[in-house]
């Protein structure tokens, strides 16, 4: 095995990350260097210089001393950052315009499905009912997003050309045309109380794990439209509380939720979340990582890093994202 190898370590088994899937499109991407799916085939951990991962187990990246550049296969990076063995090397995200679109669609779809009353729709058409209901424009809801970077910022652009009125929370404050941009905690209640579809695309960090929780959806805004405030998760599991968003839905602080994560994935069969009429559930899949985009797009980087140039999307370890 010659170095300048590159280890995939994918601990997901679902479909979209079978790993031979994923090492034929980087070997196709990388002609001429060895790519090794571990544990499945054997390798040197003195010739491994990168590592491209999905949910890796903690301790597994510490076995290759040599390595140069993490690069994670996803745009959250919780769970390599959670490794307390990880090695001190840099740890590059996706960030990417084909899992933006994909976000957005995920986003965009959920947020009309709510505004639009789908769900009403379907029950009636399940009766053969024909009973329509007062329809409201898009401009007379408020939609808001928390988490204004690659993904937040791209979807409430779309909102907003859809005609919603949207709003975003970051912690850098943004300047982004028709968008109304908040900043920080000290400006969280009043982005909430003018929110009645909150939209969730924060990364899972120690400060924003467990903020989707019964103190914030009571300052979400009640006077909207649609009857009560909607909430829709695609960030991670661990930013919400299921069981206080089973509470909310319950006694009407909340009218209902979409959610593309959970606290324990795959949700567990038993969980009530599938069940509730007001909750929409996807396999967090709002947005797939792409295994010809995304091979191409490591590829190009660590051509670009052996050439003595810069790796783009670096983590930045002290923020967590
Ligand atoms: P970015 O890093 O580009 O953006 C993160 C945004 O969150 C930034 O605007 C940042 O603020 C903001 N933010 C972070 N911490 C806080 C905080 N404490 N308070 C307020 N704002 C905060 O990430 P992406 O947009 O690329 O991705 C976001 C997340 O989406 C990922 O981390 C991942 O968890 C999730 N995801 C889910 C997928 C799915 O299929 N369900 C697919 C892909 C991603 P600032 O700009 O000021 O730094
Ligand atoms: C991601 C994800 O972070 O798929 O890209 O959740």
């Amino acid at each position: 095995m010659s170095k300048g190898a590159l280890a995939l370590l994918i601990r997901s088994g679902d479909q979209n990350w079978a790993p031979e899937r994923w090492r034929d499109r980087f070997r196709t991407a990388l002609p001429g260097r060895d790519v090794v799916s571990i544990p499945d085939d054997a390798f040197d951990p003195l010739a491994i210089d990168y590592a491209a991962v999905w949910k890796p187990k903690h301790g597994e990246l510490a076995a290759f001393p040599n390595l140069k550049v993490i690069f994670n296969l996803g745009a959250g990076v919780d769970a390599v950052l959670s490794d307390p063995q990880r090695p001190d090397v840099p740890l590059v995200r996706v960030a990417v315009d084909d899992l933006t679109s994909r976000m957005t669609e995920y986003v965009v779809m959920h947020t009309l499905m709510h505004h639009r009353q789908q769900s009403y729709l379907a029950g009636c058409q399940a009766r053969s009912e024909w009973a329509p209901r007062e329809q409201w424009p898009a401009s007379a809801v408020r939609v808001g997003v928390l988490g204004l970077g690659v993904l937040g910022r791209h979807a409430a652009e779309m909102l907003h050309a859809l005609g919603f009125q949207v709003a975003g929370w970051s912690v850098t404050r943004k300047s982004l045309t028709g968008i109304s941009c908040y900043a920080g905690h000290g400006e969280l209640g009043t982005f909430l109380a003018r929110t009645d579809i909150l939209v969730c695309l924060l990364p899972l960090t120690p400060q924003t794990s467990g903020l989707l929780r019964r103190e914030l959806f009571l300052q979400l805004a009640k006077d909207g439209p649609l009857g009560g405030p909607v909430v829709i998760n695609a960030g991670r599991g661990g930013l919400q509380n299921e069981s206080d968003i089973l509470d909310c839905l319950d006694n009407g602080v909340l009218k209902a939720v979409t959610l593309d994560v959970f606290e324990a994935e795959p949700l567990n069969p038993a969980s009530r979340l599938w069940r509730h009429p007001a909750v929409t559930i996807s396999p967090h899949n709002a947005a797939d990582t792409d295994p010809d985009t995304i091979s191409s797009y490591v590829a190009g980087q660590i051509l670009q890093f052996e050439a003595g140039g810069t790796l783009e999307n670096v983590v930045d370890r002290a923020r967590g994202y």
